[in-house]
């Protein structure tokens, strides 16, 4: 049997905090590397190695990934949608090269597997509304799905040509409470809860009627491990995957919060962000995920929102 090492790039963020512990649980503490740009997030300090790593630094990438004996490797780092608009260039230039200097590296190193992320932000005002489906029409307006769609056709591409085992998920909104957001238009799921708590009111940048796909980071950490173990011959898709678990309004998501803090009160001023979600499915269709390998969600808006509350009031 294989020793796994993997090396997770971009840990220090919100999925990379939750899922770096998870991968330590399974594969050991040491065997699993964490790297990002930034400092090592709390959370992670104590609990395995850390290496301070640009993505963008192919020699370095390089060099780590011999030095390490990495065999497995998820890919994090990226701008997300509403800080790509700040600045699209630098958005394309990192979402791009960051993934094309992984893809070359798991080539030549010959790596087991790699993980890389898609969103639902690869859809765009002309794919349905209602249960987007796993093939369809897809013409992104932000330069975030942009990257996200040439994306998912380099990891197919690498598979196809070079045999890279490289998977993906198109991961709807994720809601969380240990690591903050990183700078999504589905962050207000997550800035509410805080707001809720401590002020007992919340201005969101979207209208009360915005419906968008959304899922629980413990499903997010399951979909993505469970897509990495299961076996190669059951992986029918290698752009990206749609995964989906529930979908919700700003209004809806603050009724439920109201069934545990009655006096909390919602105001609405949407901003650039509107543009944005207004242009993506409000559901997804993941019976391909389903079928393939078995993906089941857990959490739904009710079990979600008293998890995130329970555990906020305790941290
Ligand atoms: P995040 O912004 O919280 O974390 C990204 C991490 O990457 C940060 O810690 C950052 O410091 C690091 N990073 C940035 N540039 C780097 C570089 N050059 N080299 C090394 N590290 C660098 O993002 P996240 O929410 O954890 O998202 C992780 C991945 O999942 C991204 O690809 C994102 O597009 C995708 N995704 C996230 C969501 C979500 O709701 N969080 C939804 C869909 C897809
Ligand atoms: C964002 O809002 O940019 C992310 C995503 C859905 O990819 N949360």
């Amino acid at each position: 049997m294989i020793r796994e090492r993997i090396l997770v790039i971009g840990a220090s963020g919100q999925i990379g905090v939750e899922l770096t512990l998870a991968l330590r649980k399974i594969y050991g503490n040491n065997n699993v590397v964490a790297s990002d740009l930034r400092e090592e997030n709390d959370l992670l300090k104590g609990t395995g190695p850390y290496v301070s790593l640009d993505v963008m630094n192919k020699e370095m990438l390089h060099v780590q990934v011999i030095r390490q004996n990495i065999t497995q490797i998820y890919l994090l780092a990226a701008i997300l949608s509403a800080t790509g608009e700040k600045n699209p260039n630098l958005a394309w230039h990192l979402n791009m090269q960051g993934l094309l200097n992984v893809l070359d590296i798991a080539r030549e190193e010959k790596i087991y597997k790699v993980y890389w992320p898609s969103s639902i932000a690869v859809f765009g005002p002309t794919s349905p509304k209602q249960n987007c489906p796993q093939q369809t029409i897809i013409e992104p307006i932000t330069v975030y799905g942009i990257s996200k769609y040439a994306g998912e056709f380099w990891c197919n591409y690498y598979h196809q040509r070079f045999h890279v085992d490289v998977r993906s998920l198109r991961y709807p909104g994720l809601i969380s409470y240990k690591s903050a957001p990183g700078g999504g238009t589905t962050d207000y799921a997550i800035e509410i809860f805080h707001e809720a708590l401590e002020e007992k009111k919340y201005q969101c940048f979207l209208n009360e009627d915005t419906y968008l796909p959304m899922m629980y980071m413990p499903d997010a950490i399951k979909a993505t491990i469970e897509l990495m173990e299961a076996p190669a011959a059951n992986i029918s898709i290698r752009t990206s995957y749609n995964i989906s678990a529930m979908s919700f309004s700003p209004k809806e998501i603050a009724a439920a919060i109201k069934n545990y803090i009655p006096e909390f009160n919602i105001s609405y001023e949407p901003d650039y962000r509107q543009t944005i979600a207004d242009s993506w499915p409000q559901s997804i269709d993941d019976s391909v995920a389903r079928n393939d390998w078995g993906w089941k969600h857990e959490y739904d808006l009710l079990k979600m929102t008293k998890d995130m509350l329970e555990n906020l009031r305790n941290t």
